[in-house]
């Protein structure tokens, strides 16, 4: 499985590793709007729907049969904590997305979880090889309350912008806000420009 380092990001940004106004920690604190949703192997479904070719449907198995990597990222959290090296296991949007056709007419990208949890990107800053969509954390199984059996994982933005608990891609031909940004947390999120709130 190949493995790539991208704990190098923060210089697309003009930024050091550690974004401004941020602390480093070696914790992986939790944060969920409304605590763990249960989920079913049996049942669970992912569903790529919206502005595609094809719209999908994976099952867990399916899904975790899609072409992986792993990436050793740095994950940033709104809240002022930073955590270093972080190794996920998963596939890339850019796989995914490629494997529903998107349309021409998709310009934005809204993501929705198990917990209810919603939270949108512009299509372009998708497009990335480091958005992951992630099932294993530092070689294991990815802990449910960090958003197992599947997460989203943003190095290049706050990581309300990575959907815990992700069962589903919608492309849209307008954007729409997701539930943090509709209650005052940047649209855009970026670390390296302390975009906190909006
Ligand atoms: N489904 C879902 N995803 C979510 C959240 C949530 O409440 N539900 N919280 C977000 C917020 S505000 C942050 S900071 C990160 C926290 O991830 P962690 O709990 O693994 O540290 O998940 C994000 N993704
Ligand atoms: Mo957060």
């Amino acid at each position: 499985m190949s493995k790539r380092d991208v704990t190098d990001l923060h210089r697309e940004f003009d930024g050091k590793r550690l974004p401004p106004g941020q602390r480093e920690t070696s914790k992986f604190p939790v944060l969920s709007k409304s605590g763990t949703p249960d989920w079913d192997p049996d049942t669970w479904e992912f569903t790529v729907t919206g502005a595609v070719e094809d719209e999908l449907a994976f099952s867990w198995d399916e899904f975790t049969d899609l072409p992986a990597e792993t990436q050793r990222q740095d994950f940033h959290c709104v809240t002022g904590w930073s955590k270093f090296d972080c190794e996920f296991t998963g596939a890339t949007f850019p796989e995914l997305a490629e494997r529903a056709g998107v349309r021409d007419d998709a310009v934005h990208v809204l993501f929705s979880a198990l917990d209810g949890y919603t939270t949108n990107l512009p299509l372009d800053e998708c497009m990335r090889e480091e958005v992951l969509f992630t099932w294993e954390f530092d070689g294991e199984p990815l802990p449910r309350e960090h958003g197992g059996p599947v997460r989203v994982v943003t190095p290049h933005k706050y990581a309300y912008k990575g959907a815990k608990w992700v069962d589903g891609v919608e492309f849209l031909t307008e954007p729409e806000r997701g539930y943090w940004e509709k209650r005052g947390y940047s649209n855009t999120a970026n670390p390296w420009n302390e975009e906190r709130y909006s």
